[in-house]
């Protein structure tokens, strides 16, 4: 007979058991001595064993029913902390917190202690764990893919005002959250050559010889919807050495060289890397792309194979893949490898499952954010791939592509897979594009660009296959978790439906007009800028008021985010001041979190004049409280979490036509954060939502920065016809901040010499006008109060569960499994 399992219930009383069993013993101690850490460990434990039984249950459903799945394939998840989240998604916060009251401890600081799982960058990063959320919520069956890194994003540091890395080492001390999954490890090939051999028919098959092997050893993390008992996993696979590769190292007595090699294998997961939007061509990078990829191909293949004896053709109704970005693109080949060179299917059989299997997510227009690996490089790692590279190239051009454009050799040259001047390149995103039956982008404006720009002479050719499918966020974490009283107020008003359709919000509109709604609403944003000054004083040592207005610009450090279009305004509000001391000006605070790529030397000089145009304006006694900038170390997803629902204004001011979505900016007016903004990305779509008098838009739109480039832009001419422009740019590049003229002339010179490229000059006078438009706004505290509901209440569409939604009836074809209690 088999025992009944141990009360996994969801009482008080039963959480408190399972705390003090894990504590006991998985972690040999007593409840009177047990650390802190060992505490969290036990109650991630505890939550953990509730939600394995629906985990369980969720494989076996999803297995037995025979239901198409979707894999995300994705080189980063930008997790943050899972404690809270789990708890609220999964109901048992309030018996949680109780169970640990009762035991004198308090969850809040549990909570805080757990360290953030930060593998990725940024936006890209955090839209997977968004949308894996979302999946298990709205009860579909998925895997998510990806690599286990032993590093994530790197620690930052400030040492007088500029930047430092330290690594990351988010697991160093294991997590609750993983299970390794060693029956389930897979061997990866790399490196060797081809050979073509010939079987008894006279068919030929290629075969690759003389590889190098790798493990991947799985992890899987369960991922715990709201309200619902489908729990999907996050895979994540860690590179081990294959010791069978090194037995004969062993056995000639070379132990600490076959050891040299098990290092070397297993820097493969070793480290996240830290590029947001620029590709850097390294043989590691290609590495780990297709580590990951081969493992989780070959586990996807692995099931395909269990219980059933289907023939391939059903591949494709049984296994959706998702490409987040062109990063495991890879994939495409490797599939086309195993149908072709270890199954025997005719290649044209094989193309059409694999273009069947593939979508395509586009998340940049940036032309240095394209990833381009080099020919050589690639045959080097990669030499069976790169061969079905070159075949699927020669049939796309001579096939489709003569068709339509007989003759044309031009056509050929852009829609070619392999990039031939200056060196032969293979292009990933045009591999990416053919080999799916949809690419999508990830905002209406940036999917029209994509169509009209990058991707022009693919949409004349396969118009059908491309759609937007505008990004989401979290609802749970970027309200319920972030901002519980805002979530409670909500709930109050209108119910907690919300929490699962987010349309719903729209309800609170006519709240916006009751004062004693606003004046709730008024005091949890006040609430959470106390909270948030206490962390500012703490973090950065400088007192600020949360009276003032907290305006804040948070995400990763690039010029197209122009992070140093925010600067200008700052130094010219700051000139002002001491001009004009008696100028009815609202006070503000600036408040900026962002980590800048190690090697993109522009982004750590910017984040430096940030720091040090702080370090003056914080301690000259004529500025006082009218004006504080803080530049928050360290920005990560559990920072975000506690800045977000403080904050009063969003600065949105990317150059038009270069951020693809923005997901912040979302996160931010959910919370009852109004944007600065230029219409680009999803700004557009949030304006459409809140209403253009909800939102302060400035500044070019994409047609205009067109025109303007045509028409020959000259950052020189702004600077000239503009005296309080020249002044800001004049002493941002003088002694003054740092003592040292020469500190930061090279952010100087990339707005003038240089050319401008993301045309700050150009933009702004508008932005400085619109900056006076928010302060005279803010003046009106009702009014500005309503703009805020109203923002809350008007961005139900940027919720992940829409985009999921959408991608599985549009893209995946997939159904909704509910899973019983
Ligand atoms: C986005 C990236 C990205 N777009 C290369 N592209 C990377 C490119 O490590 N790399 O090599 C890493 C990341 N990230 C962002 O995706 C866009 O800039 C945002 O606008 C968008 O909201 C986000 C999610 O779609």
């Amino acid at each position: 007979m088999t025992p009944a399992p141990c009360d996994l219930g969801n009482s008080t009383d039963s959480l408190k058991n399972s705390i003090i069993n894990h504590l006991r013993f998985t972690l040999g101690a007593y409840v009177e001595s047990a650390s802190q850490n060992d505490w969290w460990v036990a109650t991630c434990l505890a939550v953990r064993d509730r939600v394995m039984e629906h985990a369980t249950k969720s494989r076996t459903l999803h297995r037995q029913s025979g239901v198409r799945r979707v894999h995300y394939l994705s080189l980063e998840y930008l997790m943050g902390r899972l404690l809270e989240n789990n708890l609220r998604n999964s109901g048992l916060y309030d018996a949680t917190k109780q169970a640990l009251g009762e035991m004198g401890k308090d969850l809040d600081v549990l909570l805080d202690s757990e360290p953030d799982m930060g593998l990725g960058n940024g936006g890209l990063g955090r839209l997977a764990a968004c949308f894996m959320d979302s999946l298990s919520t709205v009860n579909l069956p998925a895997i998510g893919y990806g690599i286990h890194y032993e590093f994530g994003l790197f620690r930052q540091e400030f040492v007088n005002g500029k930047q430092v890395e330290h690594p990351d080492a988010w697991m160093r001390d294991g997590s609750p959250w993983k299970i390794a999954r060693p029956s389930y490890r897979q061997t990866v090939q790399l490196y060797g050559r081809v050979v073509q051999k010939f079987d008894d028919y006279g068919h030929p098959r290629s075969e690759w010889i003389e590889t190098k092997s790798l493990l991947g050893l799985p992890w899987d993390i369960p991922i715990v919807g709201y309200d619902s008992h489908t729990v999907n996993v996050l895979r994540l696979w860690q590179a081990q050495a294959d010791e069978d590769f090194n037995f004969q190292v062993f056995n000639e007595g070379s132990y600490v060289e076959a050891l040299r090699d098990k290092a070397i294998a297993e820097t493969v997961s070793k480290v996240l890397y830290p590029n947001d939007s620029t590709e850097n061509g390294k043989e590691l990078r290609l590495v780990q792309q297709y580590f990951f990829v081969a493992c989780s191909l070959a586990d996807i293949v692995r099931r395909f194979k269990v219980g059933y004896t289907l023939p391939w053709s059903d591949f494709p109704s049984k296994a959706a893949i998702q490409l987040n970005d062109t990063h495991p693109a890879v994939a495409i080949p490797e599939l086309m490898r195993i149908l072709v060179d270890l199954e025997g299917l005719p290649w044209d059989e094989a193309w059409a499952i694999c273009q069947e299997t593939f979508s395509y997510t586009n998340h940049t227009l940036l032309p240095e954010a394209l990833e381009m690996w080099s020919v050589g490089l690639f045959e080097r790692v990669l030499p069976r791939h790169l061969q079905i590279i070159y075949r699927i190239n020669h049939s796309f051009l001579e096939g489709d592509v003569e068709a339509k454009w007989p003759g044309d050799a031009e056509k050929k040259r852009t829609l070619s897979l392999i990039e031939e001047r200056g060196g032969k390149y293979v292009r990933m995103a045009n591999l990416s594009v053919l080999g799916s039956h949809a690419t999508n982008g990830v905002a209406a404006l940036h999917t029209r660009l994509l169509c009209e720009r990058l991707f022009a002479d693919f949409y004349a050719l396969y118009p059908d296959r491309f759609l937007n499918l505008t990004n989401g966020i979290t609802f749970r974490r970027w309200l319920d978790v972030c901002n519980p009283q805002l979530s409670a107020l909500i709930t109050e008003t209108i119910g907690d439906s919300w929490k699962k359709d987010a349309a719903l919000l729209r309800q609170l509109d006519p709240y916006a007009d009751d004062p004693a709604f606003r004046a709730k609403y008024a005091k949890i944003k006040r609430d959470h800028k106390v909270v948030l000054a206490e962390i500012i004083q703490e973090e950065c040592g400088v007192t600020v008021s949360p009276d003032a207005l907290f305006d804040v610009q948070i995400k990763r450090l690039h010029e197209y985010k122009r992070q140093h279009l925010n600067l200008l305004n700052i130094v010219t509000l700051y000139r002002e001041i001491l001009d004009n001391p008696d100028a009815d000006f609202h006070p503000r605070v600036f408040i900026f979190g962002a980590k800048a790529a190690p090697g993109y030397f522009l982004a750590k000089n910017i984040i430096h004049a940030i720091n040090s145009v702080a370090a003056k304006v914080n301690n000259d006694p004529r500025v006082g409280d009218k004006l504080k900038v803080v530049f928050l170390p360290n920005y990560r997803v559990s920072l975000a979490e506690k800045i977000i629902p403080a904050s009063d204004l969003s600065e949105q001011i990317s150059t038009a036509g270069k951020e693809a979505s923005g997901t912040g900016n979302m996160k931010l007016a959910l919370n009852g954060s109004l944007t600065i903004g230029t219409l680009d990305g999803a700004n557009v779509e949030i304006e459409e939502e809140v209403g253009s008098e909800n939102i302060f838009i400035f500044g070019l739109t994409v047609e205009e920065v067109t025109e303007l480039r045509a028409k020959g832009y000259n950052p020189w001419d702004y600077y000239w016809a503009n005296e309080k422009l020249r002044n800001t740019i004049d002493w941002i590049s003088s002694d003054y901040f740092t003592g040292n003229a020469e500190e930061f002339q090279p952010l100087r010179q990339s707005l003038l010499d240089h050319g401008d490229p993301y045309l700050c000059l150009a933009d702004y006078q508008p932005y400085v006008d619109a900056q006076a438009r928010v302060d005279a706004a803010y003046k009106n505290q009702d009014h500005w109060v309503k703009m805020a509901i109203l923002n809350t209440a008007r961005v139900g569409k940027f919720s992940s569960d829409r985009t999921i939604l959408e991608y599985a009836e549009k893209v995946w074809k997939l159904p909704q499994v509910v899973i019983d209690g």
